[in-house]
């Protein structure tokens, strides 16, 4: 019933990831998403580009009187980053569990980051942690006609 949908539909989340460059200097982008995808998250929007200053500073915005704001911004703009909106029941807990703990060093095993991250500056991967902070992600790359219904 049309009931039961809206309650399914209520479940199923959307979330920001960010391949960060230093895995895609890693050529993993592939295993990456594997991991999203047997998880059962869908990719419904996804991109590559080189951030800009101006980019990476506006994305990290809440984070613009941390002592590691410079060094973030700095490491985002090095490369090219891959960056992706997931669907799925949870999605924003579950890519979170996925990719380990910020430190890779203080990540569970299996993890996204304790596989493939080097440092807390580089760690592979970004994820929104809440879904007012998911919406404006999301916004930030993609208008809404980009974001596919799956
Ligand atoms: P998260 O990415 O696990 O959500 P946040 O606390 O939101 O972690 O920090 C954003 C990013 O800033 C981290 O992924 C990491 O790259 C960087 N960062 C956080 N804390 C530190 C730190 O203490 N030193 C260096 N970089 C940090």
């Amino acid at each position: 019933s049309i009931l039961l949908l809206e309650f399914y539909k209520m479940a199923v989340e959307r979330t920001l990831s960010i391949v960060k460059p230093d895995a895609v200097a890693k050529n993993v982008i592939g295993k990456i998403y594997s991991r999203f995808e047997e998880a059962g998250l869908k990719i419904v929007a996804a991109r590559m580009l080189q951030l800009s200053r101006a980019d990476a500073e506006g994305f990290y915005a809440v984070h613009k009187d941390r002592p590691f704001f410079k060094d973030l911004v700095e490491f985002m703009i090095s490369g090219p980053v891959m960056v992706q909106v997931l669907e799925g029941e949870n999605a924003i807990a579950k890519n979170r569990e996925l990719m380990g703990a910020t430190d890779p060093k203080k990540a569970d095993k299996g993890t996204i980051r304790a596989d493939f991250a080097d440092s807390i500056d580089a760690n592979a991967v970004h994820g929104s942690d809440a879904p007012e902070t998911a919406a404006v992600e999301i916004a930030y790359f993609f208008p809404s006609m980009q974001v596919c219904a799956r």
